[in-house]
């Protein structure tokens, strides 16, 4: 393997961040050493109403449960919010920037306060009491942010719907944790066109019962039909209550909230994170990795409908009493420069964006960045999938002009915060490495009988001890929590990631080693895909891999057997990808079907998804052995009339 370019850390950088590296080794050894005395420590930089006596009780065998600052008593909203205003409640908390690049607004920690506290009030007069989940399906306003606090603030557990799923997958979402009140908006705005939520919302209650109440935030002002008794506009219950709602008294391992992820198998997972240890963890990532200061204007253009939103834009940012920038828009309306023209507007600091949204915007040429200054940046992220090398240099090159580190980070919805990253002041960067371990993070590689590797080598990842922000179980289903992430290495946290270690100790994430793809960033399920495809009554059966995509870093491909009788043709595969779209959303939508008269099956029925994947990689040289088949001529046909073109 050829030796990647170094980037040494600018020396301005070593002298004046957090840590240098002298520091990171001291700090990650301490961290690992003595884990207790470390998050001892560190648990003080959020407030207490209790402080904690226990820290860490956790375990991964036989069983799995992690408790972390277990007798603790505190307040996520009490944190990301009160205890700023007495500090400096002028400081802009949120600066919203509209789809629209003449609509933005600047949010005081004052202003904050006052409006989570009327959101808090809303929800209890709809009858929320702490432990009930509620269901957030909006688009990126700051009422938002007010609706994520105002749950933490009266102990309800927020469950957020991405606002580009559809009606089906909203009602599933709302079925599995029971929520009885649900947010949303009358619709968004993206890029210009109109996402009909309160419609979507609608539809998924015809589907589900159990809620009682509809709470919809005037965005655009569309006339949206409302349900007598249910549905209310939430200006006109916000009128009616006060701006002051004291914050419940949580215990450190209280759930905060749900968010829904795809695995490799099954329904999507209700992912659950608690209170403490996740704001510690968002908080202390959120300073170190990004070199977090007081004046520094932060943005990350993820969507609060990801963890990247929950951690990175709302809790570990307002937790660290930063000025976060929340984006309704998307990277290419009105024009290809947005980007970089909000970061002007808005001076921005700290930028953290995806790979998929670097490679759409590098596509569109340097002009479009060039002719904007950018001169307020001094560091750039990069979060959702690997960040391949020509990308990071074109991020470096041409946004950050030479000048600013970029922190490649990794991690999971599961993780709660970032695992593995560079730190600005103290890792050297290699392009397309997310390079070393955060404090108190124990990464291993095993191969598949779980032998773990040493020195430069390549295998799956895992994590061989908790750390704080990790996810305490899947809602509903402990079972599947243990079974999904304990059973295959006994003892250790498998992440699902293939993963290279260099000879200096970085780590290379290669990708997926189960059957979820990663598509523009946004985790998909296979058996997802391929559940809503044989839902349609004309398919039979149906196989998904993800294939290399320029943009998307990966694509769908689907492999589509017909009932009998059928035929497929052009107007039949629009069909199809409408299908899924309308069953998933949008973000499912197949790239590329290619309809098989048979899928490569093993004599007992399994269906080899190897050599499904490696003919969607235009791959044939490689198929291995296929005379286990039980009718090897299908691998021919699969072949001949493999899809190039969507
Ligand atoms: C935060 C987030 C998690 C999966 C993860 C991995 C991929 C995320 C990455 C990365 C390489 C990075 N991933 N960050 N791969 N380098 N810096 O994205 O969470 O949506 O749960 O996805 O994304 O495959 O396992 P989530």
């Amino acid at each position: 393997m050829s030796e990647a370019k170094i980037y040494d850390v600018p020396r301005e950088w070593a002298e004046e961040a957090y840590v240098d590296n002298a520091r990171y080794q001291a700090m990650y050894e301490a961290s690992i050493s003595d884990p207790e005395a470390f998050w001892g420590e560190h648990g003080k930089r959020i407030g207490w109403f209790e402080p904690y006596t226990r820290v860490k009780n956790t375990r991964f065998e036989p069983d799995v449960s992690i408790r972390w600052y277990e007798d603790g008593t505190t307040n996520v909203a009490w944190n990301c919010v009160d205890r700023h205003v007495a500090e400096h409640g002028d400081r802009t908390a949120i600066i919203w920037e509209g789809d629209d690049p003449s609509e933005s607004r600047h949010i005081s920690y004052r202003e904050l306060a006052s409006e989570v506290q009327r959101f808090a009030n809303v929800l209890k007069g709809e009858g929320v009491k702490k432990g009930d989940r509620v269901t957030i399906y909006l688009p990126m306003i700051p009422e938002a942010a007010f609706a994520m606090l105002a749950c933490a603030r009266i102990g309800a557990v927020h469950s957020i719907v991405f606002g580009g799923f559809s009606p089906d997958s909203l009602a599933g979402r709302i079925t599995d944790c029971g929520s009885t009140v649900v947010i949303t908006a009358d619709e968004g705005l993206r890029g210009g066109k109109r996402v009909p939520l309160k419609a979507n919302v609608d539809a998924a209650l015809a589907k589900v019962g159990g809620v009682s109440s509809v709470v919809v935030v005037k965005r655009t002002g569309a006339p949206v039909a409302m349900a007598t008794g249910r549905d209310h506009f939430y200006a006109d219950l916000a009128a009616n209550v006060s701006d002051e709602c004291p914050c419940e008294e949580m215990a450190a391992e209280d759930p905060l909230f749900i968010l829904y992820t795809s695995g490799s198998t099954g329904k999507p997972k209700g992912v659950l994170h608690t209170t403490a240890g996740y704001l510690v963890y968002a908080a202390m990532t959120h300073q170190y990795v990004f070199d977090y200061r007081a004046g520094d204007i932060y943005w990350c253009t993820a969507d609060v409908g990801w963890v990247t939103g929950h951690s990175y834009i709302v809790y570990g940012p307002l937790c660290n009493g930063a000025t976060t920038l929340m984006f309704e828009g998307v990277p290419n309306y009105p024009s290809v420069s947005r980007f970089w023209e909000v970061i002007d507007k808005h001076q921005v600091t700290i930028f953290y964006t995806a790979p998929t949204a670097i490679r759409a915007l590098m596509g569109a040429g340097e002009e479009a960045v060039k002719k904007t200054s950018r001169a307020s940046l001094r560091l750039l992220g990069s979060v959702g999938e690997p960040i391949n090398p020509e990308a990071w240099e074109w991020y470096h090159r041409v946004v950050g002009d030479h000048r600013c580190p970029i922190v490649d980070t990794w991690w999971q919805t599961e993780t709660g915060g970032i695992l593995i990253s560079p730190l600005p002041g103290a890792t050297r960067l290699k392009p397309g490495s997310a390079t070393r371990p955060f404090f108190g993070v124990r990464p291993e590689i095993v191969d598949a009988e779980g032998n773990v590797l040493e020195g430069a080598c390549e295998g799956n990842l895992v994590i061989a001890d908790s750390w704080p922000g990790q996810m305490r179980t899947v809602y509903g289903d402990h079972q599947r929590f243990f079974d999904t992430y304990f059973s295959a290495y006994k003892g250790k946290y498998f992440t699902g990631d293939g993963c290279r270690r260099d000879e200096d100790g970085y780590y290379w994430i290669t990708g997926r080693v189960d059957d979820v793809i990663n598509v523009s960033g946004h985790r998909m399920g296979t058996a997802e895909v391929e559940s809503a495809l044989v839902a349609h009554e004309l398919v039979s059966e149906a196989a998904v891999v993800g294939y290399p995509h320029d943009l998307k870093g990966q694509g769908i491909y689907a492999y589509v057997t017909l009932m009998a009788g059928s035929s497929g043709d052009e107007t039949l595969r629009k069909e199809l990808v409408g299908w899924v779209r309308r069953e998933i959303g949008p973000i499912a939508s197949p790239d590329l079907i290619q309809f098989a008269p048979g899928l490569p099956k093993t004599r007992s029925g399994k269906i080899m998804r190897r050599i499904l994947r490696k003919i969607a990689e235009d791959d044939f040289g490689s198929l291995g052995d296929i005379s286990t088949l039980a009718d090897p001529t299908v691998v021919e046909d699969l072949i001949a009339n493999r899809q190039n073109k969507p």
